[in-house]
This record gives C-alpha cells, sequence and structure tokens, in this order.
C-alpha cells in the first residue's frame, strides 16, 4: 500500500539519541508504570518528579536536569519562585467575617484576577488527586492560571521558551500568594503552591474541576480563551466556597481528529489513543520518552507551542465554533 502524506510526514522525523549519562541514571521501573498505565482500579498518584530527588526513582535523573538542563535567567526565575513560596504566611486572623460561600467565592476570585492571575476557579479537593505519601487537611483548592505569551513558546524548544516558563510560574505563584495572604488576613487557613515544583496534588484534575477546559491530546490542558498556553498554580483553604463546574466546550473531541502534537513530538510520545491510566481513560504521554527529551532540550514545550488552539487568537474562535456545532447537532 503506498504511503499516505500524512504517514510520510509523521516518520520524517530526526532521531533523538539520548545523552548516554541520562540514559545511565534511569531507574530499573518505567515512568509509566510509576504513573499507573493500564491500572484500571482508581489510586493516588505516585510522586515522579519535581519532588525531592531522593524520593523519587528519578531523582538522579532529575538532579542531572538541573545541572545541564536550564539556562541562568531560568534558574534566576525559579529560585525566586521557591523562595516566595517558602516564606511564611501572615497568621491566621481571629473570628472570620461573615459572609456567605458565594460571597466569599466572589471575594477570592475577585482577588486573585486583581493580582496577577489570568483566571481563577474552584475545586473541591479529591483525596484521589494528592500524591501517595502527601496529606492533605483542606477541603478546597483555588486554581489560579496565567497565560503565557505565544512568541517564545514558539520557539519551542529554546532558552527563549524555557524562560518564558519560568517567568510565568514566578507569576502564577505571586497571584497564589498574594490570595492565600488575603484568605489569611480574613481569618480562614490558607496554603500557596506552584512553580516547578509539583506541590502535594496533581494540579490538572483540580483545573477540570475548577473549569479550566478539558485535557488535550498533549497531556496539558486546553482553556477556551488562551487555548493550551497558560501555567497554573493553587492555594488550599478551609474557608467557605463553591466549586465551579467543568467547562466542556468541546476539545476532547478536537483532539480525538487532530494529529498535530502527535507528529510534532520528536520523540513520539504522545498516545494516538487514550489509555486506560489509574481508573480512567484518558489523554496518556510517555513519560519515559517525553523527559529524556525535556531533560536536553530547554524543558521541551514542543507540543502545547504545536497546538492549533495555541496561536494567538485562535482559541475563542475554536471554542464557538464547536459550540455552535454541538448546539446544531446535539
Ligand atoms: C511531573 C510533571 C511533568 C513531568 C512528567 C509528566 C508526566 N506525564 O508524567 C515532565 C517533566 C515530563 C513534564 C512535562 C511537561 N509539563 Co508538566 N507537570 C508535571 C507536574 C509537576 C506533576 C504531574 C504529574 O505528577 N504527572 C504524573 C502522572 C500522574 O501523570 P498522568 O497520570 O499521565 O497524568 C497527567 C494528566 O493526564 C493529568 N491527570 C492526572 N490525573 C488525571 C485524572 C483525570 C480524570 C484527568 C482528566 C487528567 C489527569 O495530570 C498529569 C499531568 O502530567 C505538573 C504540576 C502538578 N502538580 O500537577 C506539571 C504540569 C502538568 N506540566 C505542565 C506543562 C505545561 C508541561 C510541559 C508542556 C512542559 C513545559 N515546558 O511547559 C510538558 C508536557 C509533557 C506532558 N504533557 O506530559 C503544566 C500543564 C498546564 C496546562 N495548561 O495544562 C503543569 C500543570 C505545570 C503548571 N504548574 O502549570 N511535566
Amino acid at each position: 500500500m503506498p504511503k499516505s502524506k500524512s504517514t510520510a510526514k509523521a516518520t520524517a522525523k530526526p532521531a533523538f539519541t539520548p545523552n548516554p549519562e541520562q540514559l545511565a541514571l534511569l531507574p530499573d521501573i518505567s515512568g509509566n508504570s510509576i504513573n499507573g498505565l493500564g491500572e484500571t482500579a482508581v489510586r493516588r498518584p505516585t510522586p515522579i518528579y519535581w519532588q525531592d530527588s531522593d524520593k523519587i526513582a528519578h531523582g538522579k535523573l532529575q538532579d542531572w536536569f538541573y545541572a545541564h538542563g536550564r539556562t541562568p535567567k531560568a534558574t534566576k526565575h525559579r529560585e525566586g519562585t521557591m523562595k516566595l513560596l517558602q516564606e511564611p504566611l501572615p497568621p491566621v486572623a481571629p473570628g472570620p467575617t461573615d459572609k456567605t460561600p458565594q460571597e466569599w467565592t466572589a471575594a477570592a476570585k475577585e482577588v486573585a484576577l486583581a493580582s496577577e492571575a489570568d483566571r481563577a476557579g474552584v475545586a473541591h479537593i479529591d483525596p484521589n488527586w494528592v500524591y501517595e505519601g502527601a496529606e492533605v487537611n483542606y477541603p478546597w483548592a483555588i486554581v489560579v492560571g496565567v497565560s503565557m505569551e505565544y512568541g517564545p513558546l514558539s520557539q519551542a524548544p529554546s532558552t527563549t521558551t524555557q524562560v518564558e516558563v519560568h517567568k510565568q510560574y514566578a507569576r502564577g505563584a505571586r497571584a497564589a500568594v498574594a490570595l492565600a495572604r488575603w484568605i489569611r488576613e480574613q481569618g480562614f487557613d490558607a496554603k500557596a503552591h506552584g512553580g516547578p515544583r509539583a506541590g502535594p496534588m496533581l494540579l490538572l484534575p483540580a483545573a477540570i474541576a475548577a473549569g479550566f477546559g478539558e485535557l488535550g491530546k498533549h497531556g496539558s490542558m486546553i482553556n477556551r480563551q488562551y487555548g493550551s498556553l497558560f501555567r497554573l498554580a493553587y492555594v488550599m483553604t478551609d474557608m467557605p466556597l463553591m466549586a465551579d463546574s467543568p467547562d466542556d466546550f468541546g476539545a476532547d473531541g478536537f483532539c480525538t481528529n487532530c494529529r498535530v502534537c502527535t507528529r510534532a513530538c520528536p520523540v513520539d510520545a504522545i498516545h494516538e489513543e487514550k489509555q486506560m491510566v489509574r481508573g480512567h481513560k484518558k489523554w496518556f504521554v510517555n513519560f519515559d520518552k517525553c523527559v529524556l527529551y525535556f531533560n536536553e532540550n530547554n524543558g521541551c514545550a514542543i507540543c502545547i507551542a504545536a497546538c492549533p488552539w495555541s496561536k494567538i487568537g485562535t482559541a475563542p474562535r475554536l471554542a464557538e465554533k464547536l459550540i455552535r456545532r454541538r448546539m446544531r447537532n446535539p
């Protein structure tokens, strides 16, 4: 059978040979097994990366990235973000004011947006989002999102891209810290997380529940305004709040028929079909393939840069189109 144009395109990738130093640091266990690929029972995720190096199987590989994988400007941003997130927050003020959960939710979102967040949403924390070995005693997560610039992202993988990623990590962390400080001044407990460290919880299921959008084939989320170009941070709190609902505008169906990210990925790490992972059928990225290229190529980001939803001005128009189509053919 003659090769279709698309197959020819898909196979025309230059081969990536990982640095032997990296290969020598790989643990015996596959990252996909750690992530629960093929597991049908729901379970909490196992910490895999952006954790304390001595607590994860891929700790030596992570240390290799810290030593070789980051440009000094990105390291500077990262250190600033980590310092900010570790600074002590003000004590919780006594006697909270009496407001309804609706009023607190509106006020908290306003504070997040007035600091540096581009978007904020609320999710009730599901214990299955919390990493094994971590403990979370807060009922709510306020997820904040910050958009990333298309210009530097479109150059992925590059040091310019990596610096933009770390600039936005810093902005997300500042928004989360400002919000956590405000919540504590209102008389409720709050803790900010974000930046390049994973924290105690998986962010994407929380962001989906908080109305940020849908999981894309490339393993990142797609938002109807910012497409694939946004980063996330969050505040955990006991402030009485109201949860948002998921925003399903058709990105999942779009991904089913789109192959842009799978073709763009230099190491074919993005699965074309959804996979069973810890009891959920979802889009899945092969950790073992992704991480080696990521480590040697400035944190990669090719998949989100290539995503059709990322081009300037595309996401809102595409979301509108999909919604209109769905209304015509419910
Ligand atoms: C570790 C990590 C990585 C690792 C490993 C990722 C992996 N797939 O195993 C590496 C270094 C390779 C990586 C790469 C990237 N990452 Co990353 N990563 C994380 C981090 C810190 C933890 C995620 C994790 O533990 N994954 C391991 C397991 C559990 O993965 P999994 O089962 O395959 O689940 C993934 C998704 O399916 C989803 N998910 C998990 N459970 C469930 C359940 C349901 C029901 C659904 C629908 C989805 C879902 O979340 C996981 C994200 O990796 C998160 C922040 C956080 N706290 O969540 C950022 C995060 C997911 N990464 C992010 C990004 C953008 C990237 C990159 C594009 C890099 C870049 N330069 O920007 C690439 C893309 C590669 C990819 N999609 O996997 C963003 C995504 C933002 C968005 N718009 O969605 C996050 C949220 C960071 C942030 N603060 O903004 N990442």
